[in-house]
């Protein structure tokens, strides 16, 4: 489907990718080079009048063939949760907190039911990306041994900032004392998601939505490596030690571990559940104090805890003994050690999982299905839950923030449907309170010196809207619109907390640097639809009032 006016056009080079692209065949313009995969889709497909208003309507975002791009892959493997009624309703209505515009006004109830006929067609070969495909897209740019390892630019590297500009597939490299830009670097087309950094900040890898990861040395200022890890991507976390990279992907059904120095991959593991059923890969994230992986899954009710480990002979727990041997032969374990590299533990939930966050400690995570309007806390050790949180509309769990309040550690929420940040008690589960805000919102962010938490009004009329609240009365103590008439989303504080950076997400948008104590604006860069960016400091410090 095409993008509504928030967002962007194709950029040049996927203009050129989309008129080199066959139709028989898939091809990729990676880097330098041009690699052909196995990827055979559709070939059989006539261009008849179905296609047709795919390829008007929605391949901009959903890709050709129906592989994906901006927005997800469209395969009945993939729709698996959503019935084919309310695919007819997500045309014609749009999708609350996606892209996803509404088309009653452009289509008919004919061409409507066509499409969705169309999109519930398997495909005539399923796409496939293998090991060796992966292996065959990788690009190399630079020898990583013949760059210094000194930065060749003078910045306090843990207070930079990288900032995404998806208005022309950029990034920003700025410095954060000085809010000067320090480079500004093509990235690959429609990233999502925080890019993470290496542990010691010199490295930063970014996934895009069809399946790019990249991998930018600060010091040198140079993307070095690029590797394929799948066709349409989630998310990518990268281990505490540094050594690896974890991709999770909505086509194939797979997670893919890759070493970060060469960006090569170590291993795909299909995501099934115990019973074979293949799911989408809803998100993965790094959870430090347990060296490991954990793996949302969409489509089936289990959540995976996935060992970092390339040889085997992980020491687990004795009681989870059991959850590795169910691994279908992979996972085996002797005298309590597991024989297999990045072995899987799965753990049951009651209900799918489509957002989610972490407590402090990495023992309980909180999970959210779309249509469920019931929060589930699950103990990551004993694999049950643990309890339930009421919540309505939708939460954003993803992007909610933790502080101390009043002596205990809560919680606070945005919610994609309903004007309110939800502010929940992390020891009973317990809401304490629903801060009514202006609309919906999607993120949020503090910093432990900081005694103010930012919200943004992200849909709705007062989408130019940023709430501060004040973590001390869950009030809301001011509300700014800097750019009347634009969408102003997404901050992150300095490394200190006495700065904070807010996007106006517009092609002819604009970072703004608050101080984080008056509240007044301290400066404004003009940028190209700056989205999400990511404090060096912060994010290895997995500082509480930031993403992970
Ligand atoms: Fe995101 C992070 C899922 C739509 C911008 N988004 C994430 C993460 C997940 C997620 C699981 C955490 C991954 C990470 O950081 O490693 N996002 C989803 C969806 O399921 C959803 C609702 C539908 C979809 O299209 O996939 C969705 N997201 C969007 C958008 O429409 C946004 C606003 C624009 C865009 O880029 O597509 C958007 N998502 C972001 C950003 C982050 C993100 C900027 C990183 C936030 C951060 O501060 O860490």
């Amino acid at each position: 489907m095409k993008f509504n006016n928030k967002t962007q056009r194709l950029s040049p080079i996927k203009q050129t990718f989309l008129m080199l692209v066959s139709a028989a065949s898939f091809t990729c313009i990676a880097g330098s080079g041009v690699i052909e995969s196995s990827v055979t889709e559709n070939s059989a497909v006539q261009p008849t009048s179905t296609t047709k208003l795919y390829v008007e309507h929605c391949q901009e975002c959903h890709g050709e063939n129906r592989m994906g791009g901006m927005g997800p892959a469209l395969f009945p493997e993939n729709l698996s949760r959503l019935r084919k009624n309310k695919a007819v309703k997500v045309i014609n209505e749009g999708r609350a907190a996606t892209q996803m515009p509404s088309y009653a006004q452009k289509l008919n109830k004919a061409e409507v039911d066509a499409l969705v006929d169309y999109i519930y067609t398997p495909a005539k070969e399923t796409p496939k990306w293998s090991i060796a495909d992966i292996k065959a897209s990788h690009v190399q740019h630079f020898d990583q041994s013949k760059l210094g390892d000194k930065p060749v630019f003078d910045a306090d590297l843990m207070n930079l900032f990288i900032v995404v500009e998806l208005g022309d597939h950029s990034a920003t490299l700025l410095n954060g004392d000085t809010f000067e830009p320090i480079t500004r670097f093509k990235t690959r087309f429609a990233l999502h998601g925080g890019p993470k950094y290496s542990p010691d900040g010199r490295f930063v890898y970014f996934a895009s939505r069809d399946g790019w990861i990249s991998k930018y040395d600060i010091y040198n200022m140079k993307t070095v490596v690029e590797v394929r890890a799948g066709i349409n991507t989630r998310n990518l976390a990268i281990s505490s030690d540094g050594k690896y990279a974890i991709v999770g992907n909505y086509l194939p059904h797979n997670v893919v571990i890759l070493d970060t120095q060469t960006l090569q991959p170590i291993k795909s593991i299909p995501t099934a559940d115990k019973s074979g059923k293949s799911s989408r890969v809803s998100a993965v994230y790094n959870a430090p104090p347990r060296h490991s992986f954990i793996v949302a899954l969409k489509d089936v009710k289990e959540v995976w805890e996935i060992p970092y480990s390339d040889k085997g002979g992980v020491e687990v727990y004795k009681g989870w003994a059991h959850d590795y041997r169910k691994d279908g032969g992979e996972g085996k374990v002797e005298n309590w050690k597991i024989t297999e590299p990045f072995p899987v533990r799965r753990i049951t939930t009651k209900d799918y999982l489509d957002d989610f966050f972490f407590d402090p400690d990495y023992i309980n995570l909180i999970g959210t299905a779309r249509n469920s309007h019931n929060g589930q806390v699950i103990n990551l050790d004993a694999k049950r839950k643990v309890a339930t949180i009421e919540l309505t509309g939708m939460p954003h769990l993803g992007s909610g923030i933790t502080w101390n309040y009043k002596g205990k550690e809560i919680f606070a929420s945005p919610n994609i449907k309903e004007g309110k940040i939800t502010v929940i008690d992390m020891e009973n589960w317990q809401v304490v309170k629903e801060i009514k805000t202006e609309g919906p919102g999607f993120f949020m962010r503090s910093h432990s010196k900081s005694k103010y938490a930012w919200a943004d009004v992200f849909f709705g009329p007062n989408n130019e809207k940023v709430h501060v609240i004040d973590k001390s009365t869950l009030e809301i103590v001011k509300t700014i619109a800097p750019s009347p008439g634009k969408n102003a989303a997404h901050v992150e504080f300095t490394k200190d907390g006495k700065y904070v950076l807010l996007s106006v997400w517009d092609v002819d948008g604009e970072l703004i640097v608050y101080d984080a104590e008056t509240l007044e604006i301290v400066k404004r860069m003009p940028m190209k639809k700056p989205s999400g960016k990511y404090n060096v400091y912060n994010k290895i410090n997995y500082e509480k009032g930031t993403s992970h």
